[in-house]
Formats: structure tokens, C-alpha cells, sequence
């Protein structure tokens, strides 16, 4: 046999193992895992119990302060996403607890937080020193590089889910954080100081000295009341969605986009009785129950809601809801970023 043909069944991975040394592979062995004709999310659809976190988050409150820990969490990690702390690829979710007299500590970072309040009622989120008094399903926000620290000077626990784009932080490696030497920012306005400024369709006068925020993100807390009214109003009378059910997002009044650069959040209602039709989405999602009970079918798995579960919805995932009585969940996602960079798209079916 000519030793000078080709012989590609053996000369090709002779070849890929001779270059793997000097960190070259080649590009057709794997196009079609790169460049795929839709998206092929790495987490899986996955719910987790409030009733269950409750338990370990309680003991781990028995076990360690709030201020040892900087921040008591138990992060809500997707099982097809190990070791990430990561519930969908770009972003993060957290139970966090604060004891009656507990403070977390002020420190301020480049990744975007947002609370949504779980249990109890009376501790605050301070952000840049202003206090935000917080109550069940509150929305409150702590946007990149703002100094927040939070207090429980009720006399029940406090539990909120955390939600953060951690992972997207990591990935653009531009994580940056430090500690304030103080346990609290120094208080630098009366609580609800930004709801009464920017939070009711109303602005600071064009250049009186009332404006105090960061001009580009305003507001930092969308109460319970608030919005749930409002979903409520529009319940009454329109016909849900097909594919929605009613749904609102929560905006950011300087520019009516979403609330932070990269995450989007918005609630849903829908009726008892209502199903949606089968929707898909590039934004994964997390969702928490906050009223209700219900069926969430994701891709064909069904998973049984009750009130304060969270769960996610990959990315492309097909999600149809299901409301055995009037079912009220909040969402968030990176759809702001997807957004930005022209990424996001959705299918209704
Ligand atoms: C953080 O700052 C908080 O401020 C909670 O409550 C969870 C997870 C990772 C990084 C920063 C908070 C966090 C976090």
C-alpha cells in the first residue's frame, strides 16, 4: 500500500491528537453542538418546595448569624448546572433568612439583586442609606455598585428569594464588591423617600434640588399592594392573554424599560380555571408562586404549584399554565440583556 494516501479514518485523529498538545481542535467536529438550530438549554426544569427550603434555611439560622455569614442564603442550584450556583446558565436564585435583630452588613457589588419577599414583614433593604420597609411579595431592587445592607427589626423571621446575575458577572468577569467599614450606610433619607419621589408617575420638578437617586434608576421598591391592585384592576375586565394570562412588568420609570440592566421581572394572574396555551421563550426563568395553586407543564414535565415554590423554565422550554384556583406568579429573567443584544425571541403555539 502507498504510504502517501490519505487515509483519513486513521490520519484524522492522529492528527487531532498531535494538535490538542498545542490547543488547536477542529472547528467540524463540533459546529453543530456550537451553532445549533434552536437553543439547547444546559438546566433542566426543576421546583423547589418553600415548605422544604424553609426547614434547612431555619436550621441553618441556628447555626450561623446573618452577620457571620455576610449574607444567610441557601442557593437554589439547577442539578444539571452542579457546583455553578446557578439556577438557569446567567442567573442566580437564594432563600435568604434575617433573624428578629439581625443585620446584614453593607457592601456593594457590580452583579444586579433583586428581593422579593417570601415571609414577614417589617425588616428593610437599605439602599445608599435609604430604607425600604419591606412586606410579603414586595419587589425591591439593589442595582449594580448601589451600597445596600438590610435589618430585621421586626420580631418574626424574614425570608426573601434573592435573585442576582451572578453568572452573567462571571462570564464578562467584571466581578467587583467591597464592604462598607460600617455594619449600616449612614441613613441618608427617610424610608419610602424614593416611592413618594419617583414611584407614582411622578418626578422631582426639572431642577429643583429634590432629585437624590441615580437619574437612570430611580426606584427601588414596587410594593405588594401596589401591583397586585393593578393586576387585579386589569382581571376585571379584560379577557387573559392565551398565552400569559394577564401580565405585567415592573419598569424602570426613568426610560419605561426593564427594572435593572440585565434582569426583566414581571407578574402573571391568571384566572381559576384558565390554561394557557404552549409558549416558548429565550429567556429561562424563575419563577415564584405567589398565590394559588395550579399545574406548571415545562416541556412536558408537569410540576403540582403551591404558594411560595419557585421554579424554572429553561430556556425554549414550552411552559402551559395551569390555574385550579386563581393562580399569581412573579418572574424574573435576563431578558434585559438578551434584549440589548438582539437575542430574545419568543414563539406562542
Ligand atoms: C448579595 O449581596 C445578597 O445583598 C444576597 O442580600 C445574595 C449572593 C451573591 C452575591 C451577593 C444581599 C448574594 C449577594
Amino acid at each position: 500500500m502507498d504510504t502517501n494516501t490519505p487515509n483519513p479514518t486513521a490520519d484524522l485523529p492522529r492528527l487531532y491528537a498531535e494538535m490538542a498538545p498545542h490547543n488547536l481542535f477542529p472547528l467540524w467536529e463540533v459546529l453543530h453542538g456550537l451553532v445549533t438550530p434552536t437553543p439547547r438549554s444546559a438546566a433542566a426544569p426543576v421546583l423547589w418546595r418553600y415548605a422544604e427550603a424553609r426547614d434547612f434555611l431555619m436550621r441553618a439560622g441556628a447555626l450561623i448569624s446573618a452577620e457571620q455569614a455576610e449574607r444567610r442564603v441557601l442557593i437554589l442550584e439547577n442539578p444539571q448546572l452542579p457546583a455553578s450556583s446557578c439556577a438557569t446558565p446567567s442567573l442566580y436564585a437564594g432563600l435568604q433568612l434575617i433573624l428578629p435583630g439581625e443585620v446584614a452588613p453593607c457592601h456593594r457589588h457590580t452583579q444586579c439583586a433583586l428581593r422579593f419577599v417570601l415571609e414577614g414583614s417589617g425588616a428593610f433593604t437599605a439602599l445608599d442609606g435609604e430604607k425600604a420597609v419591606m412586606r410579603p411579595f414586595d419587589l425591591v431592587l439593589t442595582p449594580n455598585w448601589q451600597w445596600h445592607d438590610h435589618g430585621n427589626t421586626s420580631d418574626a423571621p424574614m425570608i426573601w428569594l434573592d435573585g442576582l446575575d451572578i453568572p452573567m458577572v462571571r462570564f464578562f468577569e467584571t466581578s467587583f464588591a467591597e464592604r462598607l467599614p460600617d455594619m449600616a450606610h449612614a441613613e441618608t433619607a427617610p424610608p419610602g423617600d424614593s416611592l413618594a419621589r419617583y414611584g407614582r408617575n411622578l418626578r422631582p420638578f426639572a431642577g429643583s434640588p429634590a432629585a437624590r437617586r441615580p437619574a437612570s434608576l430611580p426606584l427601588f421598591h414596587y410594593p405588594f399592594a401596589e401591583w397586585r391592585a393593578s393586576l387585579s384592576a386589569l382581571a376585571a375586565h379584560d379577557a387573559p392573554d392565551p398565552h400569559l394570562g394577564h401580565a405585567l412588568e415592573f419598569t424602570n420609570p426613568a426610560d419605561g424599560g426593564p427594572v435593572m440592566p440585565t434582569i426583566a421581572a414581571h407578574v402573571r394572574l391568571l384566572p381559576a380555571g384558565f390554561t394557557t396555551r404552549p409558549r416558548q421563550a429565550t429567556d429561562g426563568t424563575i419563577f415564584v408562586v405567589v398565590s394559588g395553586r395550579g399545574t406548571a407543564r415545562i416541556q412536558g414535565q408537569e410540576f403540582a404549584l403551591m404558594e411560595r415554590d419557585t421554579f424554572v423554565v429553561p430556556s425554549w422550554h414550552l411552559l402551559e399554565l395551569q390555574a385550579e384556583s386563581e393562580l399569581v406568579l412573579f418572574g424574573y429573567s435576563d431578558r434585559a440583556a438578551q434584549a440589548k443584544l438582539g437575542l430574545f425571541r419568543e414563539q406562542a403555539h
